[in-house]
């Protein structure tokens, strides 16, 4: 490795704290006004607003209103509780939210007509968590999460079409239908998985802010992760060296209260996971509220560039089990679910204050609920008539190795590098 590959020294540390800072700045100049509500750029498909084509004139006049619950910071100062946003923000949020949650009812359904099969890991519950870092995220920065990772792709530009036809293993899925629910990727939205090891993806994304850091990029990459994964050994020696080395990482603990079956006060003996890392700062954030995971993403954002990384603890909820073998219900009660979604769901609040508010009236989010539904069961279609991958294109590139032509001489296949086909008993 020669010195231009050297991690930033404390001596060059200052220098680019500055460049950082000039770099937020121009951000700043660019997210004014103008910009599509969620859209990452116009390269990169994403949720369009033509549902709101025809909205009021001031559809984008500034509107700002105090997140309910207070943020709670370990480390740091919180950021301001009053949220800016518009008619127009808050319309696309319920669409994207609800397009969400029809999207993952759907794979559920499909599910158990066996039309989608091996793993599975659904997201209804936690979707204000994807939909307001959707809306502070831009085209240049990383996203890497776990396996429950479906709207994590819809995010990063990837459409509900990708999705679906990933789950049905269809060559029209995000990964080519090799990955499966597991496994989303999007080169282009910088969505790096999709990892179905736990914890594992956290290693990865430190090393993609490395890579942001290196490059002089702009950017930041948002590594998320559970409370169970939390307490893998992995995740403190990568936010070691992300602290250690500034980089521009924004852990996203997503604190859905259980594990894989588990809850956070059987296994976790600090459930705290803001707090987790005494030389980080972190902040607690209603995972449920949409605008408050906006605010906290805005300013987690621009501290990441300046500061080096941080750990947002978002307070959700997941409605399904785990996976599909998880019925969910022997580790928690029926109750808790049912007043979870009566009293905190995502989608209810963000409609409850467009009707209050006088922002939009019932007939017309209905009219976004019958589109998106048919905008699913138009994806659904397409997915039913993609081809499922070929055995020879697919299974044999990726999945089983076949011999190269000069295997005789090949060498390093087996554990002992001088091992050759030749001296394989197996081999007729
Ligand atoms: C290294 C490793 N250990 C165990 C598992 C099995 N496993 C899969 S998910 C899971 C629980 C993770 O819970 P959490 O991080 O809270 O994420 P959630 O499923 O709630 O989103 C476990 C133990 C695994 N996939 N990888
Ligand atoms: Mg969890």
């Amino acid at each position: 490795m020669g010195t231009a590959r050297r991690p930033p020294s404390p001596r060059t540390r200052g220098h680019r704290r500055r460049a950082a800072r000039c770099v937020w700045v121009d951000l700043c100049v660019e997210r004014v006004p103008g910009r599509d509500p969620l859209s990452l750029t116009p390269q990169i498909r994403s949720f369009p607003p033509q549902a709101f084509a025809a909205a009021a004139a001031d559809a984008d006049a500034p509107l700002s209103f105090k997140v309910a619950r207070p943020f709670e910071t370990h480390n740091c100062e919180a950021p301001d509780a009053t949220v800016a946003t518009t008619r127009t923000e808050l319309l696309a949020m319920f669409r994207r939210m609800f397009e969400m949650r029809r999207m993952e009812i759907s794979l559920d359904i499909l599910y158990k007509s066996k039309e989608v099969r091996g793993f599975c890991h659904l997201y209804d519950g936690q979707e204000a968590v994807a939909v307001g870092m959707q809306a502070v995220l831009t085209p240049k920065d990383s996203l890497i999460t776990s396996y429950r990772d479906h709207c994590q792709h819809l995010i990063r530009g990837g459409t509900v079409a990708e999705v679906i036809g990933e789950l049905m293993g269809r060559t029209s899925g995000a990964s080519k239908g090799i990955g499966g629910s597991m496994h989303m990727y999007s080169r282009e939205g910088r969505m790096y998985g999709g990892c179905g090891i736990v914890g594992a993806q956290i290693p990865l994304g430190t090393g993609a802010a490395f890579a942001h850091r290196y490059r002089g990029e702009d950017a930041v990459n948002v590594c998320m992760y559970g409370d169970g994964a939390a307490n893998q050994g992995q995740v403190h020696e990568a936010k070691n060296m992300a602290a250690v080395w500034e980089l521009p990482t924004i852990f996203v603990c997503e604190n859905n209260r259980y594990g894989m079956g588990t809850s956070t006060g059987r296994a976790s003996s600090m459930p705290d996971f803001f707090r987790r890392s005494p030389f980080l700062p972190g902040m607690r954030v209603d995972g449920m509220d949409v605008l408050a995971v906006k605010q906290a993403m805005t300013w987690a954002r621009a501290r990441a560039l300046e500061h080096g990384p941080l750990v947002l603890e978002m307070d959700t909820y997941r409605y399904h089990g785990h996976s599909m073998s998880d019925p969910g219900s022997t580790y928690r009660t029926r109750d808790e679910v049912a007043s979870t979604r009566q009293e905190r769901d995502p989608i209810d609040r963000v409609k409850q204050l467009l009707l209050r508010e006088g922002l939009a009236d019932a007939t017309e989010l209905k009219a976004v609920e019958r589109e998106v539904k048919k905008e699913i069961d138009a994806a659904i279609a397409e997915a039913r008539s993609a081809p499922f991958p070929s055995p020879e294109e697919y299974m044999a590139k990726f999945v089983f190795a076949s011999p190269p032509a000069d295997h005789d001489e090949a060498r390093g296949v087996g554990v002992d590098t001088r091992w050759k086909m030749s001296t394989n008993p197996r081999q007729p």
